[in-house]
């Protein structure tokens, strides 16, 4: 008791802080959702915890994203690797989440994300799985209602009319959203 049982050092700290949009609070809950997933039955030390990584197979069942339609891309995206998660992309991928991320480099995240075959612009497939992916597969849509659908982003996105969504137009669409940053945040306990 009264000693620093902290898991980071002051400096760690102070580093995370600077490299995310997270204050104190929340790099120490980001901590205890990494170890839930890494070392759900307490075994490892916090150094151990901190050199783990994550594959997709654990991060798929995790709190914060088991139910996210968007999982196996947001995973994708944040892991440097492309298949591991290391504590310091999960931080990064949470920055990203919080309240305190700027709406524009949540756009540019959530572009990433959105862009299925990892290319710089939406294609009309991707705005299909998007679309798919949202309504949800209890949520039955023919063919037909979602190219509607896809015609109607078209119309109104698509300012350079080459049937594809580029990044800035993106924003535009997104910016006119009062609920974007609120789906794209994520409280982590
Ligand atoms: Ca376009």
């Amino acid at each position: 008791m009264g000693s620093t049982n902290s898991v980071f050092t002051p400096e760690e700290k102070k580093i995370y802080k600077e490299l995310t949009f997270l204050n104190s609070n929340e790099i120490e809950n980001c901590f205890k959702a990494f170890s839930r997933i890494v070392d759900p039955e307490d075994r490892l030390s916090y150094d151990q915890i901190k050199k783990s990584k994550i594959d997709y197979q654990k991060f798929k069942k995790s709190l914060e994203f088991k139910e996210n339609p968007f999982k196996d891309r947001i995973f994708k995206v944040f892991s440097k690797s492309r298949s591991k998660m290391t504590f310091e992309d999960y931080l990064d991928m949470m920055s990203v989440f919080s309240e305190s991320c700027p709406s524009e480099i949540k756009v540019d995240y959530a572009f990433k994300i959105y862009a299925f075959s990892d290319s710089d612009h939406l294609e009309k497939e991707d705005l299909r799985k998007l679309i798919t992916r949202l309504i949800g597969p209890q949520n039955q849509m023919s063919v037909e209602q979602i190219d509607e659908i896809i015609d109607k982003i078209l119309s109104e996105a698509d300012f350079s009319k080459d049937q594809t969504i580029s990044l800035m137009e993106f924003s535009h669409i997104v910016s006119k959203s009062i609920d974007f940053e609120k789906t794209f945040s994520i409280r982590v306990q």
